[in-house]
């Protein structure tokens, strides 16, 4: 692509990627939205509705787990790809939420027949498996709680239940008697010592610690006819819209660092969230794919479990942690979770150019620096006496990396809503110049505020 220009990610036939390149939230939502202004689709192609991306649009909040962000631009088709573990009961929910707010939805959105399901039983497992962990000594991996490590564990085992089964009840009901008859095994045997309780939502469904048959198969029949006028091929439909010359915008959820193969194992989701699942996880070829767009916050969060190597301490008032928490307004969309905060880390961010082949990078948040007077950044480790400038694999070896860092000056104006980048403060054009130095990709994008219009294009 000429380099990140809007009106060539316009151009005909050139196809988006956006990913996070931290640990999620780094603003993909806003600047999917931003980008869906030249394309006609958006694909989700991987994750659930534990993702939570949200959109600020004529200063009215709007937060999605499921449906591409793309639905808040009239016209555009939004598309749910096979790659995506999906709850028909929380697609329905977000479909009448929009729908309240006088979104259309219905016409426009595409849902994949060969995305697996997630039933109630795959919470259920969730939130027993994490308790277990605990009790057991382990760290909680951190989860949603929303059922997506166990709606993908049966689907790599192979005895998923796809939407494409919800046509078909007799099919469906003798795979659920099968499923069940495995997962209340493991809910009350394996993990039936694990104290813990279920969510108000489960309750309908469990008798005696065991999810029943006859809740879940009436409520996945109810659900079924009001999702069969969406049910697609979408891989067909994306490769005719492609050969029709639209744009396609490919919308990761999550981030690199959460990664089931590239994260921080095990502390990751359980689905491939870089660029090169934005194929397989929609069903069309890496060809298509044109231009990959890094998201990635001005300093970095998480939230749930595992190592973070440049996290401060953002509790105690009167600290740069605390200021990131308090005015980037870190909160779980999802789970309303306080995000942990911490300084930007260019050697998480190079591993992430590398197993997303990144393009160019959009910077977001900015904004929430100004009025700090100093800056970290992060360049490097020592990992067992020796420097390493790459994040390493894995937990444990990450867990060891004590980050070496560059001290940059802040800047007290305020960078809310500039759309010039010659009008940024001179020390935050040397924060971005460095991070580009560092981190080997060109900055492409910057976002100064939430507004859809606050953001600016280079190059
Ligand atoms: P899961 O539920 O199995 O996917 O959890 C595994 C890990 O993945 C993390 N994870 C996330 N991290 C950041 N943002 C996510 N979406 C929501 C948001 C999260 C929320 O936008 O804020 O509201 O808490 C997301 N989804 C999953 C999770 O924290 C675990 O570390
Ligand atoms: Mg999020």
């Amino acid at each position: 692509m000429e380099q990140g220009n809007k009106a060539s990610v316009s151009a005909r036939g050139r196809n988006v990627v956006v990913v996070g390149t931290q640990w999620g939230d780094e603003g993909k939502g806003k600047l999917v939205d931003w980008l869906t202004e030249s394309a006609q689709g958006v694909v989700r192609f991987q994750g659930g509705h534990n993702a939570g991306h949200t959109l600020v649009i004529n200063g009215v909040k709007t937060a999605l787990h499921l449906i591409p962000s793309g639905i808040m631009r009239p016209g555009v088709k939004c598309y749910i790809g096979n790659g995506v573990v999906l709850s028909a009961s929380k697609l329905f929910e977000e479909i009448e939420g929009l729908e309240r707010a006088g979104v259309e939805v219905r016409s426009r959105l595409r849902v994949s027949e060969g995305c697996p399901l997630i039933l109630p039983f795959h919470a259920a497992l969730d939130v027993a498996r994490e308790a277990a962990r605990e009790q057991g000594g382990a760290e909680k991996i951190g989860t949603t709680g929303r059922g997506i490590g166990p709606a993908y564990e049966d689907k790599i085992a192979r005895r998923a239940l796809r939407v494409q089964d919800l046509r078909f009840p007799e099919r469906f009901a003798a795979k659920l008697r099968e499923l069940l008859a495995l997962h209340n095994h493991v809910l009350t045997t394996y993990l039936g010592s694990a104290s813990f309780t279920f969510g108000d939502a489960l309750k309908p469904y469990i008798v005696g610690g065991e999810v029943q048959f006859e809740p879940v198969y009436a409520e996945a029949m109810r659900l079924a006819e009001l999702l069969k006028p969406m049910m697609a091929d979408v891989s067909r439909e994306l490769n005719e819209a492609h050969a029709a010359g639209q744009n396609l915008l490919f919308e990761g959820a999550q981030g690199t660092l959460l990664d089931v193969d590239h994260g921080t194992y095990p502390y990751v989701t359980s689905s491939n969230c870089v660029a090169g699942n934005a194929a397989a996880g929609s069903g069309v070829g890496p060809g298509m794919l044109h231009y990959v767009l890094g998201i990635t916050k001005a300093y970095c969060t998480r939230v749930g479990g595992g190592p973070f190597p440049t996290e401060l301490e953002w509790e105690k008032p009167g600290t740069p942690g605390y200021h990131m928490s308090t005015v980037g307004a870190e909160k779980g969309v999802t789970t309303g979770r306080s995000r942990r905060c911490g300084w930007f880390d260019a050697a998480l961010l190079k591993r992430s150019a590398q197993v997303n082949g990144l393009s160019g990078l959009c910077i977001t948040k900015l904004d929430v620096l100004d009025g700090l007077t100093e800056l970290k950044l992060c360049v490097g480790y020592e990992l067992d006496g020796e420097r390493i400038d790459l994040l390493p694999m894995g937990a444990d070896e990450i867990a060891r990396c004590v980050p070496i860092y560059e001290v940059l000056p802040g800047w007290t104006d305020s960078t809310v809503g500039v759309t010039d980048r010659a009008l940024l403060p001179l020390a935050a054009r040397q924060y971005l110049d460095r991070i580009e130095a560092v981190t080997g990709v060109p900055i492409h994008v910057i976002s100064t505020s939430p507004d859809r219009d606050h953001t600016i294009l280079l190059r």
